[in-house]
């Protein structure tokens, strides 16, 4: 997978108010519990905030040795020597980020599998497709894709991507037998009673039905 490590479950430290847990509890509770993949999100923080748990989630990945990637920022991501970006439709262009990180992982969200197609010419390590259910941590934003949509794409995207919005313990099955591999989650884990539990049961799930 290039600068992509194989990962199946990719979790999302999202620093929105009111989560159960300090960000770097949780974040070790996930490492902890499985999780290949940590993102460190933030829709509302400053730039200080931000980069002062980046730095705590930077020095514990590096600890457990898994990639973090920077959500939406490509000068905290530069700031912390994170391994990655993740960007957005409307945040800056791909192509821009990989001059920037030539061999830094870089995510690019999508919402439909066509918009997801067209993303594979990007110079982008990994694409998310989603929200695939309804979405507590993105309340009202877009109609959940559902489970037609991870059908066409297992059936037709090459690049490696991952299905997020609402995806939990109970949904996890059918969402793997329909053909998707990996997943992102934020609450899932940051909302269950025990983090570690949570995260390690969706890896089991995971890795029952594909193997790394
Ligand atoms: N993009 C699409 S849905 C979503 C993002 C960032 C939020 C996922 O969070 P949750 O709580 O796992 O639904
Ligand atoms: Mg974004």
């Amino acid at each position: 997978m290039g600068r992509c490590p194989e990962f199946s479950l990719y979790v999302i430290v999202d620093l929105r108010p009111g989560m159960p847990r300090p960000p770097d509890e949780l974040g070790r509770m996930v490492l902890d519990g499985g999780a290949d993949i940590l993102q460190l999100r933030a829709k509302t923080a400053s730039g200080r905030e931000f980069f002062f748990w980046g730095e705590r989630l930077r020095r514990l990945t590096q600890e457990y040795g898994r990639p973090l990637i920077i959500n939406d920022r490509l000068d905290v991501a530069l700031a912390l020597e994170a391994d990655g970006v993740h960007l957005g439709q409307d945040d800056l262009p791909v192509a821009c980020a990989r001059k920037v990180l030539p061999e830094g992982i870089i995510g690019f969200s999508t919402h439909s599998v066509a918009e997801a197609l067209a993303a594979e010419a990007l110079a982008a390590d990994y694409l998310a497709l989603g929200p695939i259910f309804p979405s507590p941590s993105k309340p009202g934003t877009q109609a959940p894709l559902g489970l037609a949509t991870i059908r066409q794409a297992a059936a037709s995207l090459r690049l490696p991507w991952l299905a997020i919005g609402g995806i939990n313990e109970g949904n996890l099955p059918e969402l793997l037998s329909a053909g998707a591999r990996r997943i992102a989650v934020i609450s899932a884990v940051a909302c269950a009673e025990n983090p570690y539990l949570a995260t390690r049961r969706l890896k089991e799930l995971l890795e029952t039905c594909h193997p790394q």
